[in-house]
């Protein structure tokens, strides 16, 4: 392809996809379009195997998804004055600086708390009555439960008017819990790390699919198994195209997100594009408490621990929040080996980022399949 090749917007569907597996074959900046000095940051996300995909910002990067990020919070609603609790996790993942971005674009009050510690989030949310909660939807369906727990009326106790949530799918189930338990407003907002991060799609007051930012994102979609371009208001894979991304400007990104464009313009009179919530994927990925995991990638860790045998299976469940199990296969004189375990559960935590349940089990009890190895077991309920 030549940049002279493209002459209409329906050219652009001569340009090859790119996948996630190019960054990967890449890593970590082989895929950078501007000299190493020119880059003001990086981020990284989970890759298919023990490597993340590292995602690169130049200055002129990081301006624009500031921006992106600011009408996001705009389109939400959030304003000067406001608190904005920011619960996504500060680091290499884009949750956290990203929405720290936004709210410095808004000129809101940031309070950088980043994951975890609840009963901390819940005193400053009290306390600083903060009004703007940012984190992941299954992190504040939690926070409903633990507020009532630790003895607080969260309608009396918080001040909480607009929430943001996003990394990973929810229901309206759970829209509406947090909304009756916060009395707040809950958003949608999607994005990826390849992308920038947050701040590709929100929901709008309308609430009738995300707004896509089209003077940077051009959006198609595709049949996952074919590869062929749909037409709008079809259901199918989205593609990405960034427009002034310069660190890595990637062409056709598929994102292996399943969602439909909507055609018909929005009520609330914005003309930005739509897209509907994501459904669902058309890989194998799992999310796990807003972080994202491969079952390659777990298996690329386990068949590095000396005495782990090849059969695995991976069980998410959520009691309060996501728990990720994996039962292997070793030897029967291992399976009480509190060394290996540890070195199990040390591998998965060094790769994924995130503390599994390990079980060690002997050799030949997990079930073989005779086609498909059915690995996973997603015990959430669907909602
Ligand atoms: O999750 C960026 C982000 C942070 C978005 C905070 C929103 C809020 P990654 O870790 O690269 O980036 O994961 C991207 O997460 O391809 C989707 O499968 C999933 N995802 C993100 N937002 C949503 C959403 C961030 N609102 C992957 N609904 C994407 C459903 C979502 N899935």
């Amino acid at each position: 392809m030549k940049p002279e090749s493209i002459r209409s917007l329906e050219d652009v569907s001569k340009i090859p996809f790119t996948v996630k597996t190019d960054l990967r074959d890449y890593y970590p900046l082989g895929l950078l379009a501007v000299p190493q000095h020119r880059l003001y940051c990086l981020h990284a996300s989970s890759g298919t195997t023990g490597k993340p995909i590292v995602v690169a910002y130049t200055r002129g990067d990081l301006d624009r998804w500031t921006r992106l990020m600011g009408r996001t919070f705009d389109v939400a609603g959030v304003r000067k004055g406001d608190i904005v609790q920011n619960m996504y996790g500060y680091g290499l993942f884009t949750g956290g600086l990203g929405f720290h971005y936004g709210a410095r674009a808004v000129g809101a009050t940031v309070v950088p708390t980043s994951v975890g510690n609840t009963k901390r989030q819940l005193m400053l949310l009290k306390d600083l009555q903060s009004t703007v909660a940012a984190c992941t939807p299954s992190y504040m369906v939690y926070l409903c439960e633990a507020s009532r727990v630790e003895g607080y009326n969260p309608k009396r106790d918080f001040a909480l008017r607009i929430g943001l949530f996003g990394a990973e799918p929810w229901s309206e189930e759970a829209r509406k819990r947090m909304e009756d338990t916060f009395g707040l407003r809950a958003h949608d907002c999607y994005g990826l790390s390849e992308l920038y991060g947050p701040g590709v799609g929100i929901e709008c007051d309308q609430r009738n699919g995300l707004h896509v930012w089209g003077d940077e994102f051009l959006v198609e979609t595709i049949d996952p198994d074919s590869g062929e371009v749909l037409e709008p208001g079809t259901e199918g894979e989205l593609v990405f195209t960034m427009l002034s991304r310069e660190a890595m400007p990637l062409l056709r990104y598929r994102t292996r997100d399943l969602s439909r464009v909507f055609e018909q313009e929005c009520a609330c009179g914005r003309c930005h594009g739509r897209i509907q919530r994501i459904k669902g994927r058309s890989d194998d990925m799992l999310i796990v408490g807003g972080v994202n995991v491969f079952p390659s990638q777990i298996e690329h860790v386990l068949m590095n621990v000396p005495d782990l045998g090849d059969q695995y299976q991976i069980i998410v469940s959520r009691e309060q929040l996501d728990r990720l199990s994996v039962k292997v296969e070793t030897p029967k004189n291992k399976v009480n080996d509190p060394g290996l375990l540890k070195k199990a559960q040390d591998e998965i935590l060094a790769v994924l980022g995130i503390n599994a349940d390990v079980e060690l089990v002997e050799e030949g009890t997990l079930p073989r399949s005779e086609g498909k190895a059915r690995r996973v077991i997603d015990l959430r309920p669907k909602e």
